[in-house]
């Protein structure tokens, strides 16, 4: 380990130690975010080991205590079930390990919350929805309950339904596994079925959308729905700008950013800095107009045209290197 001239300690000796434990790891969004920590954790000559979910609670906190037990100086919990390791992430604070919360919400004061700014995010996409179909639509909408981000999406959409009446929400529905697009897609297609006047869905994440996508392709029907929906990456630009896509806005950060934002609140905390106890990266806007006006087909064509979606001034520090 070489150590950062002019860091702090344990930065200037390196050798530091960090943990990344996820609850869900596959899919675009859950990829890139683990790529933006682990090149943040480079930049700082951080040890990150990552510990791989698989949507199963008990092997989260499992892995926890592996993390403690190998001696790491933070721990990064990605999303999970909060009652299932709210005791956990206290047992690794009372052994003076830092942790930092990114998507779940762990409800103690010592431990920094990194999001999404989920409210502003959902009223970004319902906008554009409002926007482009005005306030009188059937709707079909994708939800799982107890996923923090997801919840606090769910709550603008309550929102929006209470201030415009006109806006009936026909059916709902949504799975979050291994196989999240596929399983949603399957769900969508027996919703349309039973609801052939839902014209707008809301699908804010983007494996609900991806699977909305898949199934409307299917049934024939693209040309009369329009999608709404969070997150972004390369793969999802190729399906929004393809022709007659139904996907037609998204609103997201560039999750590599909030991986990195993840880990510069780790280093933070372990150099004895304070980086904040809500730490959010602001989303954008993303219109299937404006990417093909733009002939944007990659996250990296998004980094350099919009600044605030490649990088996020959240927990930085003039010693930690950008990455
Ligand atoms: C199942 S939760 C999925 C969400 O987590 C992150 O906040 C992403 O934005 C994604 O939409």
């Amino acid at each position: 380990a070489a150590g950062i001239a002019g860091a702090p300690a344990p930065f200037d000796k390196g050798g530091v130690k960090v943990a990344l434990v996820t609850f869900i790891s596959a899919g675009d969004f859950f990829q890139a975010y683990q790529a933006g920590a682990t090149k943040q954790a480079k930049a700082l000559d951080i040890d990150l080991q990552i510990f791989s979910g698989r949507q199963d609670a008990a092997a989260q906190r499992d892995q926890i205590e592996q993390a403690i037990n190998l001696g790491v100086q933070a721990i990064i919990i990605d999303h999970g079930q909060p009652e299932a390791l709210k005791d956990v992430a206290q047992k690794a604070l009372d052994a003076g390990i830092k942790v930092v919360a990114f998507d779940v919400n762990l409800d103690n004061p010592k431990i920094p919350q990194v999001e999404q700014s989920d409210h502003e995010l959902a009223k970004a996409a319902l906008g554009q929805a409002i926007k482009d179909n005005g306030t009188s639509f059937q709707a079909g909408y994708v939800y799982v309950a107890g996923f923090a981000p997801l919840d606090r999406r769910d709550e603008i959409w309550d929102e929006t339904r209470k201030a415009n009446p006109g806006i009936v929400e026909k059916a709902r529905w949504g799975t979050v596994n291994d196989t999240t697009a596929i399983s949603t897609a399957d769900q969508t297609k027996a919703a349309f079925q039973a609801n052939p006047d839902i014209s707008v869905v809301f699908a804010p994440y983007d494996e609900f959308a991806r699977g909305v996508k898949l199934a409307t392709d299917e049934l024939g029907i693209s040309g009369k729905v329009k999608i709404y929906s969070a997150d972004v990456s390369t793969a999802d630009i190729t399906e929004i700008t393809a022709e007659g896509s139904p996907w037609v806005a998204t609103a997201a950060t560039n999750p590599a950013v909030v991986g990195a934002v993840s880990v510069r609140a780790a280093a933070k905390l372990i150099a004895g800095e304070d980086p904040g106890h809500n730490i959010v990266v602001k989303p954008v806007l993303l219109t299937q107009e404006d990417l093909r006006k733009n002939g944007i087909k990659t996250i990296e064509e998004l980094d350099a045209k919009l600044p605030a979606f490649g990088q996020s001034d959240a927990a930085t520090a003039s010693w930690i290197p950008s990455n």
